[in-house]
């Protein structure tokens, strides 16, 4: 309905900067090396890939922590340039696809979504809501934050940074939905409560399974399925007997069935525009658990771009 033809910018974000472990910035790279682009091209898509974004080139000299925020400065150049690109890719129509890296580069993926598509909704899939703000986060770790600066909603915390002035919030929380949530933070919770986001932890998937989950998240966001959909995958949402490799496993996570399938039925609404797939990690766990991790990333992409099991 939004994209013309089946075209697809890839976005490859070697970032490791919004967390404290080394390696998930490897996560893109080894995608594209397990065959990711030519697994897309087989499915008739045209790719357009130029290499991996020299991110790196970004790191400023000197970055000290704004208040308990780590690398503000770095995370907040990196997410502009990110935001760019997709924005770019689909101001000439084709479906970004971005691949992380760590998920504060969600900043970037999602303010460049909803500057084309201002309407836009977001599916979230995480073991994590990512949603703490400069006061409540712990961690300092802008990975455990991007949704909260995201939010359009003028009271979330004390003082927007004025690091991140070119971010725009303008993700309205009725236009937000989680599902595999099962590590939330107390302040995170508060904050899902206070302006009514609506989220489906692991509890819901237990209890109503995957396929009335799916369509009760989307019944929430995008009620007359006429809205374009940015889908924000995080690897960690799986279970770690599924997708070990990476930075904060949570036990209790989503099937690899049920992972495929919030891809597979996102695809079938035909208005997904927008797919992060994030916090792959090849430096962490061994060889078997880096293969699968990295297949199973390849493989939630291809969902998101139509493969069917029949
Ligand atoms: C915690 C924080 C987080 C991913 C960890 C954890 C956030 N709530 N996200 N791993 N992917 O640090 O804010
Ligand atoms: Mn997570
Ligand atoms: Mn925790
Ligand atoms: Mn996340």
């Amino acid at each position: 309905k939004y994209l013309k033809g089946k075209n697809v910018g890839i976005i490859g974000c070697p970032f490791s900067g919004g967390q404290p472990k080394e390696g998930v910035d490897e996560g893109p790279i080894k995608m594209v090396e397990y065959g990711l682009i030519d697994q897309i091209l087989e499915m008739g898509w045209n790719v357009e890939f130029d290499g991996h974004r020299k991110l790196t080139d970004l790191k400023p000299t000197e970055d000290p922590n704004i208040g308990r925020l780590k690398k503000p400065r770095y995370v907040s150049r990196v997410t502009k340039a990110v935001a760019d690109a997709v924005e770019s890719n689909l101001r000439r129509g084709q479906l970004a696809l971005t691949l992380g890296g760590d998920h504060s580069l969600a900043l970037g993926t999602v303010s460049g979504t909803l500057s084309v598509y201002p309407e836009a909704c977001l599916i979230w899939i995480d073991a994590h809501a990512d949603i703490n703000t400069p006061d409540t986060t712990e961690s300092g770790n802008l990975h455990g934050c991007p949704v909260s600066f995201l939010l359009a909603v003028d009271d979330l915390f004390q003082e927007r940074v004025s690091e991140f002035s070119w971010l725009k919030p303008r993700l309205r929380p009725d236009k937000l939905v989680y599902i595999g949530l099962r590590d939330v933070d107390p302040p995170e919770k508060d904050i899902l409560k206070k302006y009514g986001i609506k989220a489906f932890s692991m509890y819901h998937v237990d209890k109503f399974g995957i396929g009335k989950v799916v369509e009760m998240a989307l019944d929430a966001v995008n009620p007359n399925r006429d809205l374009p959909i940015h889908l924000s995958f995080d690897v960690d949402a799986l279970d770690p007997t599924v997708a070990p490799s990476t930075g904060t496993p949570v036990r209790g996570g989503l099937t690899f069935r049920e992972g495929h399938y919030i891809c597979e039925a996102i695809h079938e609404t035909g208005l997904l525009v927008s797919v992060d797939l994030m916090e792959v990690n090849p430096s962490l766990e061994d060889e078997v658990s880096v293969f699968e991790t990295v297949t199973v990333g390849c493989s939630l992409v291809r969902c998101c771009l139509g493969e069917t099991l029949l």
